[in-house]
């Protein structure tokens, strides 16, 4: 097969595989309180928004008082207008305007929201746009109100898969056991409670995982927790993968709000013990700082109830994904589950894939090059198989899902 050959093969088979993405903040539409879409929600995302705060010397406070469409319009007139639109996040948002045909030449925020909202976009669009097969979301059974989308029956369960997201057992246990006790006949046992309230959560939503971010001592906290021992053997009865995601130091600076999580330390060494104690358990990881990338991924190479994935947040850059990319390819094959969007606007998915694409079909035509030069008898099925299972049967069977 020829280089040009691969390439065409490559790039058709990318912009046909249908994609599951197994992390993100999404909603359906019918949660209407919770569903984000438009400009002026993608403009108000916190990756611009802690961009707008360290590239201006903006009063945060005047400008946390500002409703929505004014803090859309600020963000673009520093980010976009006075101020060159280079780093990853402002590159997204031009994406997605050239990805719908929306023209910023000599037009203002206004100008360009109009002709944004004009388009009625739908979350069914941008899903077929972005070839996005499904999602799992970000669900909190401890936020009463987020948790209420699944007492309703009126959304479409096979594109919004569910997840169980556990941080508040970690960083808010008081709200957290007062709510589980409503829902369990246990007087005193506080871990029997959170089972039996999680026992209700899993029939009521049908999770495909569990995940909890962690830095260091929350993570060793987990670990010598008698609560997380139960809830691990609880997650072996349901067999329910735990998605890890590890290094996060939230609140680095409290009055950037969501903006204001920065990058904590882990040692994975806690992560092999973990995979050793619990072997029937499995772990779905992602490490947030690039210092831990190399020994995650060399540890993903020890544990088969280790799976990594993603490339998470201040990780989901071109200039980083590329090289690390390439060594966890190296290092595993092609066994990993390479990336999610962790999009929280819908209208994200758009430019979150198709950056990642473009990456992967460099790395992927880089390596199948190699194959070629040492005879390896490339064909399109192994091409078309391979994306496949790096964009959506990888994590399929990992997590045991249709
Ligand atoms: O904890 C998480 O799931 C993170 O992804 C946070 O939500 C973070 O704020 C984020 O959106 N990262 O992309
Ligand atoms: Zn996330």
């Amino acid at each position: 097969m020829k280089k040009v050959e691969v390439q065409t093969i490559v790039n058709n088979t990318l912009n046909k595989i249908k994609i599951l993405d197994i992390h993100t903040h999404l909603f359906p539409p019918q949660h209407e309180k919770y569903y984000l879409s438009g400009l002026v929600e993608t403009l108000n995302y916190h990756y611009l928004i802690a961009e707008l705060f360290v590239s201006t010397n903006i009063n945060i406070e005047k400008f946390k008082s500002l409703d929505k469409l004014q803090k859309a319009e600020v963000v673009w007139n520093e980010l976009f207008d006075k101020r060159t639109p280079i780093s990853e996040a402002c590159k997204g948002v031009l994406t997605i305007l050239k990805s719908l045909s929306i023209p910023i030449k000599d037009k203002n925020f206004s100008q360009i929201n109009k002709l944004y909202c004009g388009l009625k976009l739908t979350d069914k669009e941008i899903f077929k746009k972005s070839n996005i097969d499904s999602i799992v979301m970000t669900n909190n059974p401890f936020n009463e109100d987020e948790w209420s989308i699944f007492s309703s029956k009126a959304w479409d369960k096979k594109r919004y898969r569910s997840s169980l997201r556990l941080d508040s057992l970690m960083l808010e246990f008081n709200k957290s056991i007062s709510i589980a006790q409503n829902f369990s006949n246990e007087t005193s046992n506080k871990s029997i409670q959170i089972i039996d309230y999680l026992e209700l959560c899993f029939q009521k939503s049908q999770p495909i995982y569990a995940a909890i971010s962690l830095d260091t001592e929350k993570f060793r906290e987990m670990l010598k927790s008698d609560l997380w021992k139960e809830i691990l053997k609880w997650l072996l009865r349901k067999n329910l993968p735990l998605s890890l995601m590890l290094g996060v130091k939230r609140g680095v600076n409290k009055s950037f709000d969501e903006a204001g999580d920065g990058i904590g330390n882990i040692d994975l060494k806690d992560l092999s013990k973990l995979c050793n104690n619990y072997p029937e358990n499995k772990f779905l990881v992602t490490c947030l700082s690039l210092n831990d990338q190399h020994e995650l991924t060399v540890l993903g190479r020890k544990h088969q109830n280790l799976k990594i994935f993603g490339f998470w947040w201040f990780m989901n850059q071109p200039s980083i994904i590329e090289p690390i990319l390439k060594m966890r390819i190296d290092l595993l094959g092609l066994s990993l589950i390479p990336q999610h969007s962790d999009a929280r606007i819908t209208d994200q998915l758009i430019y979150k894939w198709s950056h990642f694409k473009k990456i992967l079909s460099s790395v992927m035509i880089e390596n199948y090059e190699h194959l070629i030069k040492k005879n390896y008898p490339l064909s399109k099925e192994i091409i078309n198989r391979d994306l496949n299972n790096l964009l959506s049967d990888n994590a399929k069977n990992f997590l045991r899902i249709k």
